[in-house]
């Protein structure tokens, strides 16, 4: 076999319709689009409907309508892409690269519309029609692209670069199947696969003309005192562009996710032809599992090496189409980190550091110690997690079978700074024990490394890396998640946005912090009664959609208490369905007590193999047909939990919220950003001091927030208390029958001893300390219930939270980022 060396140089692979041709005479100027109105956007309208679609009118479905007005819509976001793609260019400007395992994007419909400022023309054209704007936008598959936080901060974060004309790319990976489709039976989590691409997407635009060589595997040889890397695999990775379109519709960032093919469509025909069948379909093979499906655990899932091949996958395409971009217009690559920001976020993609240093070396004859300084100026590493079995490793003997060539420069990066800065402590190491720490890496291969809320970054100071921190004590900083309003208030909450804009005026959306301008109405009667008004219609949506869609019906009284997120013993959905148990065990002994009706909502998916998250899920249902059924309660208490929570039903979900569940262990949920969502759109927040519901606290005041539970410092020291759990529980009356209550089968009639497990689990051990917060949670919920009887005290508080909560825009993080990791201005 011809051994080829791994030179990525020269090895940009040309797709057949990459050639670019010269053309004379093209004014582009006349090709902009007239001035938008309702009229020519339903001439456009109909005209993509017969014409791009082929379709007609007569006869269209509403997916054709769907295709035809995103391609309508998609029409008004080319020149703010453009715009963006030249002026970049024509300044030089410096470009950030956010490169991500998950960007959970949500459709793109109407976020598109609202951000071109086009909505209310879109919206007018298609009443013409007779056509419903939302309810064809409800065609448009969600795209599953992540997990949950980490996914949906990126692309928050995308959506704010946009806005503020910070040129950036999101990198990431177009899996075939996203995170797969939660269903029940009989209570128990299903998973099918997820689909978004049974149909062609009208946002993305294929670009066969930028696909990169991802080498795989092999060995290395010495050649003249140089290290060659010669591999055994390579796939093909093919770009697909989406456009994201910023506030104000000035800017428009690209969201490039990379396809994996096999290289035989590109090169290795005449091996096939040659009778290489075994090595083409092995190639073949290889391609279509590397881009197949999304990792559906939000811990990691150690040491599968295909989501190691994945990783690379992802971080040796974008690094060479980095690389690809600066060099087209300089020659001197140590000049890179001037022009270029890479963010990791998390250690997903933290071969970045060894896979530029590759390249600059290998391809680009630098020396180590030259390639290892640039790699750091241009690398930031974000941090999301603390859980032990979270952070990411990998055995030597895997790293060194799929990348020799990094796993060699792992070593020289470890050496590099035991040289610098002296003896590494085993458990920070980059290697330890026959593993690669990835966080070492990416720490020691960053200028900058951030946490994402203040408690979380001082824990990463005091606990993760402490030995880091003091050789490196400017290294570790603060950025304090956020979300973008224009999603999650403006598109999921019209009602309040429009009472918003009519009480402060617009910019809000850009400018959060004018909310506290709200301040001024939280005793206005009259606004109130309003505001009262909107939250009303938002359960109302919530009702209909779940009565449609779900053929759940709920009533739209009462206190709607909502809890979703990924389902995880951290995250306490226990605590919150072992209350309700208690609720509803009060309520069946004194039924005229004058209770406050409850809709307890809950959402959110386990990962396949966490066997504990799926008997959570089922306990929640089983509770659910017991006290939903029940006469004496199901007027005053109501669960409710629809399956496949996703981007899309969240925007449904919280602006009808009453109260937020934020409940974690203290010190274990690194920030959260369900919690902004929710606040923001007025719900209160009943939690612990963790992550950034600690931050959130201060700004809407700690009399707009229900505080329970042990603070992080107490967690430590009662887990450190022999027999904690079961004191706990004798302690607690209602603990006690609630667990007599599950362990009887009070909810698993059919099969009594079905929660044995979770129960024993609760007496002997309880490392969440459920047990532990639950006589402080229940009293913080008895606060709730007071404070809810008040109608306008409570629309008060709810008014004040809003107005405080302009801090948690992804705008300020976004500029935070900019000013102190990426040194990027705007480029308007
Ligand atoms: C790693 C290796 C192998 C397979 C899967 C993974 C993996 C995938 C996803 C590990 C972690 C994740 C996702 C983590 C995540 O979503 N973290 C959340 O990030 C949010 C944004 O910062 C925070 O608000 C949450 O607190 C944090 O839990």
């Amino acid at each position: 076999m011809r051994k080829t060396r791994a030179n990525n140089r020269g090895f940009t692979v040309r797709g057949p319709m990459s050639e670019r041709l010269q053309v004379h005479n093209v004014d582009t100027d006349a090709l902009e689009l007239p001035e938008i109105t309702a009229e020519g956007f339903r001439t456009s309208l109909l005209h993509h409907l017969q014409y791009s679609v082929g379709s007609d009118p007569e006869h269209a479905s509403k997916f054709d309508w769907r295709i035809a007005l995103s391609y309508a819509v998609r029409d008004r976001a080319i020149s703010p892409w453009f715009r963006a793609t030249r002026t970049t260019w024509d300044t030089d400007h410096k470009r950030v690269y956010y490169l991500s395992m998950e960007f959970l994007t949500g459709r793109l419909l109407e976020d598109t519309a609202i951000n071109l400022g086009i909505f209310t023309i879109v919206n007018e054209a298609l009443t013409s029609l007779g056509l419903d704007f939302h309810d064809i936008a409800e065609d448009e598959p969600d795209p599953a692209l992540g997990n949950g936080g980490l996914g949906r901060l990126a692309a928050c974060y995308l959506e704010s670069t946009a806005t503020l004309a910070c040129p950036a790319y999101g990198y990431g990976i177009r899996y075939e199947h996203g995170l797969f489709k939660q269903g029940f039976d009989h209570g128990v989590q299903i998973e099918t696969p997820e689909d978004w691409q049974a149909n062609d997407s009208p946002w993305n635009f294929t670009r066969p003309e930028a696909a990169y060589r991802v080498l795989f595997g092999g060995h290395l040889e010495e050649e003249n005192g140089a290290t060659i890397w010669v591999p055994e695999q390579h796939v093909v990775a093919e770009s697909h562009d989406t456009p994201i379109v910023g506030y104000g519709g000035n800017w428009a960032n690209t969201l490039r996710l990379w396809a994996a093919k096999p290289s035989a469509k590109y090169f290795d025909l005449n091996q096939f032809n040659a009778g290489h069948l075994a090595r083409a379909s092995f190639a073949e093979a290889l391609a279509r599992s590397l881009s197949r499906v999304l990792y559906p655990n939000d811990t990691t899932d150690t040491g599968k090496e295909l989501r190691l091949r994945q990783e690379y996958f992802l971080t040796s395409a974008s690094v060479q189409d980095i690389l690809r971009r600066f060099l087209a217009t300089h020659d001197d690559l140590r000049k890179l980190p001037d022009f270029a920001a890479i963010q990791m976020n998390d250690t997903h993609p933290a071969i970045a550091g060894p896979e530029l240093i590759r390249l600059l070396i290998d391809d680009h004859g630098f020396e180590f110690e030259t390639a290892a300084d640039i790699a750091t100026q241009v690398l930031g590493y974000t941090n999301h997690t603390l859980l032990p079995e979270a952070l990411e490793r990998w055995s030597v003997d895997l790293m060194r079978h799929v990348l020799p060539r990094h796993m060699d420069l792992i070593e020289k990066i470890q050496h590099r700074e035991i040289e610098l800065h002296g003896p590494l402590e085993p458990a920070t190491a980059i290697l330890d024990n026959g593993h690669v720490n990835m966080g070492s890496l990416a720490f020691l291969t960053s200028h900058r490394v951030n946490g994402v809320s203040a408690l979380h970054t001082d824990l990463i100071r005091s606990d993760l890396f402490p030995d880091f921190n003091e050789r490196h004590p400017e290294r570790i900083l603060n950025v304090t998640n956020g979300v973008t309003p224009r999603r999650w208030l403006k598109l999921a909450n019209p009602d309040l946005a429009a009472l918003i804009t009519e009480a402060i005026g617009e910019e809000w959306e850009t400018d959060l912090d004018r909310l506290t301008q709200l301040a001024e109405y939280a005793d206005n009667d009259d606004f109130l009664t309003v505001f009262g008004e909107t939250k009303h219609a938002a359960k109302n949506r919530l009702a209909d959609w779940l009565n449609h869609h779900h053929d759940i019906d709920i009533p739209v009284t009462g206190l709607f208490d909502v809890q979703v997120k990924r389902i995880h013993e951290y995250k306490r959905q226990l605590l919150n369905i072992f209350w309700t148990i208690a609720r509803w065990q009060r309520i069946k002994r004194d039924p005229s007590a004058g209770w406050v009706p409850r809709v307890k909502l809950f959402g959110g998916k386990a990962a396949q193999s966490y066997v504990m998250a799926k008997d959570i899920i089922r306990l929640i249902n089983d509770v659910a047909a017991v006290v939903n059924n029940d006469p004496d309660t199901k007027d005053l208490l109501q669960v409710v939990f629809p399956p496949n929570y996703n981007v899309s039903m969240a925007e449904k979900l919280i602006p009808a919220a009453d109260l937020s569940e934020q409940i974690s262990t203290a010190g274990m949920e690194a920030s959260g950003t369900g919690n902004m969502k929710f606040a923001l759109n007025g719900a209160l927040t009943i939690g612990t001091l963790d992550g950034a519901n600690v931050e959130i606290r201060e700004k809407v005041g700690a009399e707009n927030f229900f505080l329970f539970g042990l603070t992080t410092e107490e967690v430590a020291q009662r887990r450190e208390e022999p027999g904690h759990s079961r004191a706990a529980i004798e302690a607690s009356q209602p603990m006690r029958d609630i667990l007599q209550a599950v362990a009887e089968g009070t909810f698993s009639p059919d099969e009594p001893h079905r929660y044995g497990n979770l129960v024993d689990s609760m007496w002997n051990s309880d490392w969440f300390l459920v047990a532990s917060d639950f006589d402080s949670y229940d009293e913080a919920q008895t606060r709730v219930d007071e404070a809810y009887q008040d109608t306008r005290a409570w629309q008060k508080a709810s008014v004040l939270n809003i107005a405080n909560m302009g801090y948690f825009s992804s705008d300020r993080s976004v500029r935070e980022y900019m000013a102190k990791i990426w040194n990027i201005d705007s480029a308007l």
